[in-house]
């Protein structure tokens, strides 16, 4: 075996468990915490000082402009490749078009007694999209938060991105991104402070009313931290894949797709789960094959040791089951007649079906969002989407009948609560003390 040889944990369905705990690390918090408290103190300062002593030396400086200049952005868009302009505007086309059918109408019911309840939609005013700086400052990543945004109808939109160690400004792709979807409001400030900055607000950065957008542990920290005073999407674990495979499977594409999510980050997590036991041998040769042609092999090599596995399932059923009970935040079905399963799969983030649809073919270009649940929590919660921009207002008009029609039952709860305001809000309206001198 080479240098790159690659053994997976191997189990069986009946025994296989994935269990991830999230971030609690004592001495990262305390710091956060910190930064959250001088940011609220010191506003700009702050941002800077932190700035300064994390990110780029030359925050403290006056020429340093904590507002990135819309012209500064068109610049990075203008020096891409125009390949790379194309591919990022059709990506950006398709994801638009995707979340603007995810665009709920208002709903509304009346009956003969003149009620009339409905809910309406309402945009979220202000949202900040965190995007990372350093290896992970991903163009993709601003799409998939920016977009559902803007069809949300959000009507400020704020970024922040730190800046460079070399430049003093975000990274280019990050900030090309920015300008072709329009955001001119671009701050260059990173980690827990720029969080703290979105949620309190500083002279420069205009507080939000909901963040968004993935970061490292202190800006996951410190999502935590501010959550409840400002609202917050999610807080993103490493990326995982569970990947459902049968007889008909290729170990080439298993192999490469474990990969794809393996590259992400050394904690990134990818089981294969297959009713074909034979193919485990095939599996490792595609991965060390193919590892040793990648730029990232030390990370993939990682990953695949922390969190690598192969489930050996039974039945298609049984494999499912181990899907429903990890949760992943992805699962790709390689499975003959794959489109027949999407309803046995209750709790994954995103699914991706059949030989041909590769993860991340979501990453980028589908038109689904990237930003899926991970650890655990596609439990109770969901990736990202127009709706986390929104927020559900109900109203309800009553007549003078439909008062009087509701009025005995609605003062009995009231009674039997021993609220009795409550009662006389609706006795103080009844025929009988509507007429002058009649009343209570
Ligand atoms: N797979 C990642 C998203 C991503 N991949 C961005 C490439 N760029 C989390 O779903
Ligand atoms: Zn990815």
């Amino acid at each position: 075996m080479g240098a790159n040889a690659v053994k997976l944990r191997r189990e069986s369905a009946a025994l296989f468990q994935w269990r991830r705990t999230s971030d609690t690390d004592e001495a990262a918090m305390k710091t956060v915490k910190e930064i959250i408290d001088t940011v609220k103190a010191e506003g700009d300062d702050a941002l800077r000082r932190w700035t300064a002593k994390l990110d780029y030396p030359g925050a403290e400086d006056v020429n340093f402009r904590l507002h990135v200049p819309p012209a500064v952005l068109e610049t990075a868009w203008n020096q891409l490749d125009v390949s790379l302009q194309e591919a990022l505007s059709a990506a950006a086309d398709r994801i638009r078009r995707f979340h603007e059918s995810q665009l709920q109408g208002a709903v509304e019911i009346s009956d003969g007694d003149g009620a009339v309840v409905g809910m309406v939609w309402r945009p979220i005013a202000r949202a900040g999209v965190y995007a990372p700086g350093g290896r992970a400052a991903y163009p993709s990543t601003v799409l998939m938060n920016v977009i559902p945004a803007q069809v949300a109808g959000v009507g400020e939109i704020v970024l922040v991105s730190p800046p460079q160690r070399e430049t003093g400004l975000p990274h280019p792709l990050v900030m090309a991104a920015a300008h072709h979807l329009g955001v001119h409001e671009v701050y260059c400030v990173g980690g827990a402070q720029a969080i703290a900055a979105l949620a309190y607000g500083t002279q420069s950065v205009p507080r939000v009313d909901k963040l968004a957008g993935p970061g490292n542990l202190y800006v996951a920290l410190a999502k935590r931290a501010v959550m409840g005073d400002v609202g917050v999407d999610s807080i993103a674990g490493p990326s995982e894949v569970f990947i459902v495979a049968d007889e008909t499977a290729n170990p080439a594409y298993i192999a490469a797709d474990m990969l794809a999510q393996a590259e992400h980050d050394p904690e990134a997590g990818a089981v294969c789960v297959t009713t074909a036991s034979g193919l485990a041998d095939a599996i490792e040769a595609e991965l060390e094959r193919q590892l040793a042609e990648l730029p990232r092999k030390e990370i993939a090599q990682t990953a695949l040791e922390n969190w690598g596995a192969i489930v050996t399932a039974g039945s298609i059923g049984e494999a499912i089951a181990v899907v429903n009970e990890s949760a992943p935040e992805h699962v790709e079905l390689l499975i003959h007649d794959a489109d027949q399963y999407l309803g046995d799969v209750q709790q994954a983030g995103a699914v991706f079906l059949g030989a041909f649809t590769p993860e991340p073919v979501g990453d980028y270009y589908a038109g689904s969002n990237h930003v899926l649940p991970t650890h655990g929590t596609a439990r109770f919660t969901s990736g990202l989407g127009v709706a986390d921009f929104q927020r559900r207002m109900t109203y309800v008009t009553y007549q003078q009948r439909t008062l009087e029609a509701h009025a005995a039952h609605i003062m009995a709860l009231a009674a039997a609560e021993g609220l009795d305001a409550h009662a006389r809000s609706i006795a103080v309206r009844l025929t009988d003390a509507n007429t002058p001198g009649k009343g209570e």
